[in-house]
């Protein structure tokens, strides 16, 4: 289980008591009007040093010009006014483990370093048709994420929305937006064609006892392919270092080797796959156990 413990969120409470606050203009003593930040009601003491205004050419201004130093100010004198509650933040989180795309999530929470308060449902038994959860999720699928009220569901979107939130640094899902693109191309061909390609060659074997249909493998080896491409260019999936993309691409990938699908055809997803199983934070107990979880339901599917 994973522990919630060391996320708090920062609460205001109380009446807002605004603050008469110094505000600043400009002190023109040239010509050009910028001059040293004065706060305005406050009095200054002349120095020797000081010209005079000169008003005879400066026209006056009617209202004192406010810069965004007086908003800092204004910031932090409020904080600092403010009564601050630090409580616990519970970030709820629907799943099953076996499901790739809930392993998604649980792998980015742990690279993250984010605790998630697990809420396991029973697809088999229709737990995610529950009335109290359709409430949540109206499109009663799993993964599903409640941080303090905010819902999200799409385990890519939640992984990107974790990265974001509360990633130490933005490595995990890049601010540069041609980083970032190249991260989310990784994460749309995961969803759109190497996951999607595997559902449709393995789900009607497992949930339907459809036979190996030659014709989707083709298009699931077609995927790898491209990873394995993708991959041959860069030491992880988007770049030089490991971002969301890898968590979820190694996710689908271990769940297409939970169906014996043969991962060692392709070299340089094989390399990498190796180093991500070694590597990424937590991924026996985030990944392993659901895909082992996955691969029984698979191997049961086979030998019916
Ligand atoms: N694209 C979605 C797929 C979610 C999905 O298909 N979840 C499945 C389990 S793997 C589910 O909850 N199915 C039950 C349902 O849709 O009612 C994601 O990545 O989050």
């Amino acid at each position: 289980m994973i522990h919630s413990s060391s996320l708090f969120s920062i609460r205001f409470w109380g009446p807002v008591h605004i603050v008469p606050l110094p505000s600043f203009r400009t002190h023109s003593s040239d010509s050009s009007g910028q001059g040293q930040l004065q706060p305005v009601g406050f009095s200054r003491v002349p120095t020797t040093t000081d010209t005079p205004p000169r008003h005879d050419i400066l026209p006056r201004r009617p209202a004192p010009r406010t810069v965004s130093s007086s908003l800092l100010l204004a910031g932090s004198h409020l904080f600092l006014r403010l009564h601050i509650l630090v409580d616990k933040m519970t970030i709820d989180f629907y799943y099953t483990p076996g499901s790739s795309p809930c392993r998604n999530v649980l792998l980015a929470a742990k690279a993250v370093g984010v605790d998630l308060n697990l809420k396991l449902l029973d697809l088999m038994k229709g737990e995610h048709l529950a009335p109290d959860f359709v409430k949540i999720n109206p499109q009663h699928n799993v993964p599903t994420l409640v941080d303090n009220g905010f819902v999200l569901l799409e385990s890519r979107a939640i992984m990107t929305y974790l990265a974001s939130k509360y990633g130490k640094d933005d490595s995990l899902y890049p601010n540069d937006p041609q980083k970032r693109a190249v991260v989310d191309q990784r994460l749309y061909f995961d969803m759109g064609t190497l996951y999607q390609r595997f559902g449709e060659l393995y789900y009607p074997i497992i949930f339907g006892g459809a036979p190996y249909d030659e014709e989707k493998a083709k298009k699931l080896d077609e995927a790898f392919k491209f990873l394995d491409g993708y991959l041959g260019k860069t030491e992880w999936a988007a770049g030089s270092n490991l971002t969301v993309a890898d968590l979820a691409l190694a996710a689908s990938v271990s769940t297409a080797e939970s169906c014996d699908w043969d991962v060692s055809k392709y070299p340089n997803v094989a390399k990498w796959f190796a180093k991500c199983k070694t590597t990424l934070p937590g991924y026996a107990e985030a990944n392993q156990v659901g895909a082992d979880k996955f691969k029984g339901m698979y191997q049961a599917a086979k030998s019916k």
